[in-house]
């Protein structure tokens, strides 16, 4: 089966859809409802009657809506696409998706948070899950990954350890989405092997700017396997193109109050808008021949393999092209599983993987209630199922062959498929232990390697992560136990923070020099496409100067909002936000068009010297540069003023944010 873009998935969810009508309302029954305000009752100030069985089936409906929550990453927000192959990888692989570029794979995306509930915020301080389902013709691929390449732990056997540690603390539930408390902290000292995914937790990848500017990683090592069954190791690697980017953490804070829904918007209205978020598949491959040429353990989940020793190779491109209808649905109901993969696939003995193999399918059973979840529009594969699995809570299809079982001579039967999904055959052998490999040891070299990697500004805010995490843990023992091991990865980073918490670094080994630049945000693609800017205007501002720098702007495929004191329209130009709705912080840059009357409002002096703080790009047209006076703007880095800013104005926005400004001076 060929699949041309989306219509293949679009066309199977067609069948279940149900579209909005006005036709009259009927019980689940299929009889019509002639009164759904009243329940039934003795007389017209009297008690309820049972019979009321619309009453009854209404209430037990609602009672229950609510499905379990995911243990880990309840929040997300997903979105339909496809996936196009660049170049055939037929050497590599047998995967059919992965070897003809005339295929257009439909893919379905969810991106969430991992320890925060489901009506937790957005723009928490967290790893985000990057999970894709291909719908593929030889069955569902999953690739249910991250926006770090490593993890926090080795085997699958400490995840609840992890997760209990992390989530809020059992006694009060106290805190909510965050890491900032003794019992994260606690599992960190205690379990060093954390280190190298802490080191990217206080980093400012943990707090994406949105899911369309945010890496994926598939994190473990996989395998292809190509026809002859010769395999690859893989590291899978989606890139955005448009760059990853960040906010940064006193923005963070904001955002949470203001917008609750900042990513999952963003991503939600960049769609609507026809701004398709895009990203590479790249892949890094190692030969199986090569397995121990590195200092690290392929099979460690903490370690990655930098760029500069094995480069990224771009197979492919995922767009994502369609919101869902419904969240619940869609989003809520996906069920991804790291064990789900089609022929040329395969999986590593990476002890996390074989964990969460086991993982998925249990969580999903309780999640959805039974067997059947598979037949869920969502989660069902475009390829046909044929099997002797029958029955199970919510069974929706009526199996008619008499016979549920293989062999058999009455009707048929599924015969075993001559080109079905062939485990690699790896050679096995061992005693039954309960041990780690010693090549699993050192937790400190890549967490070094990160650290080295990183630009000034980058390492100013991870010491500024180290300080807020550590600044809420209450036990002094902790923060001296993480403070022996951040000695371990640099001194400058371990004397920076020790000096924050009050405390004495103690003296840690010689580490060593080595960089990754890749790992660094500072060089990122630059684009001013989907970037929100506020335009501030008042009464009186040249509404013809605003009008031509938006529609510059706008061509670029930025996104204007004119902000003013008042709703209705400043000039001829209707107004976006009220400037008591809104914040700086949920935009990109701001542009000032007057002064006159805003530099006398101490909201919007706030707004511009915000938005400054935060490195933001900031413009200013006619008397807008009174306004910029008035905030007293401790710099001019990033700040574009004048007659015709449109072009450096867009370049400074496109840069994202110019970190280097000094901004002490303004108030936290
Ligand atoms: Fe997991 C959900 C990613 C380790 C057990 N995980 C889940 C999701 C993502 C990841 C993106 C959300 C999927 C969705 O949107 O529905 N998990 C990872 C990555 C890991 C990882 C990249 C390490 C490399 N996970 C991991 C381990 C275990 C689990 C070691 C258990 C042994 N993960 C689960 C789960 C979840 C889950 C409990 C919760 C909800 C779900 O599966 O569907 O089974």
């Amino acid at each position: 089966m060929k699949q041309q873009g989306d219509d293949a998935k679009n066309r199977q969810l067609d069948e279940d859809r149900v579209p909005a009508d006005d036709l009259p309302m009927t019980t689940d029954q299929g009889v019509r409802v002639d009164d759904t305000d009243n329940s039934l009752r003795a007389g017209l100030r009297g008690p309820t009657i049972m019979e009321d069985f619309h009453f009854r089936e209404k209430i037990t409906r609602f009672d229950h809506e609510r499905i379990p929550e995911r243990v880990v990453h309840a929040r997300g927000a997903g979105a339909y696409g496809e996936f196009e192959l660049y170049e055939p990888l037929t050497d590599l692989t047998s995967a059919r998706f992965l070897t003809d570029t005339s295929v257009r794979t439909p893919v379905f995306v969810r991106f969430s948070t991992v320890g925060g509930s489901r009506g937790s915020a957005d723009t928490v301080r967290d790893v985000r899950g990057f999970a894709t389902k291909f719908y593929t013709s030889e069955g569902n691929f999953d690739l249910v990954g991250n926006n770090f390449p490593v993890f926090f732990i080795q085997d699958g056997v400490k995840f609840p350890d992890f997760v209990h540690a992390v989530k809020p603390e059992p006694h009060n539930e106290i805190p909510q989405a965050q890491s900032a408390h003794d019992t994260f902290w606690d599992f960190v000292q205690l379990q060093p092997e954390t280190l190298h995914m802490v080191m990217w937790l206080m980093s400012d990848r943990a707090i994406p700017r949105s899911f369309r500017m945010m890496q994926g990683f598939g994190v473990h090592t996989f395998r292809l396997v190509n026809a002859a069954g010769e395999a690859t190791f893989v590291k899978w690697h989606w890139r955005p193109k448009l760059g990853t980017h960040s906010l940064v953490w006193d923005e963070v804070l904001r955002i949470q109050g203001n917008d609750p829904d900042f990513n999952r918007r963003d991503l939600w209205e960049a769609i609507e808008r026809g701004a398709f978020p895009e990203y590479d598949l790249c892949v890094q491959l190692v030969p199986e021949s090569s397995e121990h040429d590195f200092e690290f353990d392929l099979l460690d989940p903490t370690k990655i393999i930098p760029e500069e020793l094995v480069p990224l190779r771009p197979i492919g491109k995922m767009t994502l092209n369609r919101n869902p209808q419904n969240f619940f649905a869609e989003t809520e109901q996906v069920a991804f599983h790291l064990g789900n993969v089609v022929p040329g696939i395969d999986f590593t003995n990476d002890p996390l993987l074989q964990g969460r193999l086991f993982s998925y399918l249990d969580t999903q059973l309780l999640r959805l209630g039974g067997p059947n979840f598979p037949q869920i529009p969502i989660n069902r594969p475009l390829a046909d199922v044929r099997n002797d699995q029958r029955d199970g809570f919510h069974q929706h299809l009526i199996h008619e062959s008499r016979t549920s079982y293989a062999p058999n001579s009455i009707s048929g039967g599924h015969p075993a498929a001559t080109e079905g999904y062939r485990h690699y055959q790896e050679r096995v052998d061992g005693s039954k232990i309960r041990k780690r490999s010693p090549s699993f040891d050192d937790h400190y070299s890549q967490a070094t390697l990160f650290w080295n990697s990183m630009s000034s500004w980058e390492k100013e805010h991870i010491v500024a992560a180290f300080l807020f995490e550590l600044g809420h843990v209450e036990r002094r023992t902790i923060k001296e136990g993480v403070l022996g091991h951040l000695a371990s990865i640099h001194p400058d980073l371990a004397s920076q923070v020790a000096r924050g918490l009050g405390l004495q670094a103690p003296q840690g080994p010689r580490v060593h020099a080595t960089a990754s630049p890749a790992l660094s945000q500072a060089d990122q693609p630059r684009s001013v496409a989907t970037r929100k800017i506020a335009i501030l205007m008042a009464d009186g501002t040249d509404a013809g100067a605003v009008k031509a720098l938006r529609q510059r702007l706008e061509e670029q495929g930025a996104i204007c909002e004119v902000v003013a004191p008042h709703e209705g329209r400043v000039a001829d130009v209707p107004v976006d936000r009220q400037l008591s709705a809104v914040n700086s912080v949920v935009y990109d840059a701001v542009v000032a068009s007057d002064g006159a009357v805003l530099s006398q409002l101490g909201r919007a002096t706030f707004f511009v010297a915000e938005a400054f703080k935060h490195g933001k790009a900031i413009g200013a047209v006619g008397t807008g540069t009174l306004l910029l006076d008035a905030a007293r703007l401790p710099g001019d880095q990033g700040v574009v003023k004048g007659d015709d800013i449109a072009q450096p104005f867009a370049e400074a926005v496109a840069a994202h944010r110019f970190f280097d400004r000094d901004v002490t001076t303004l108030p936290a």
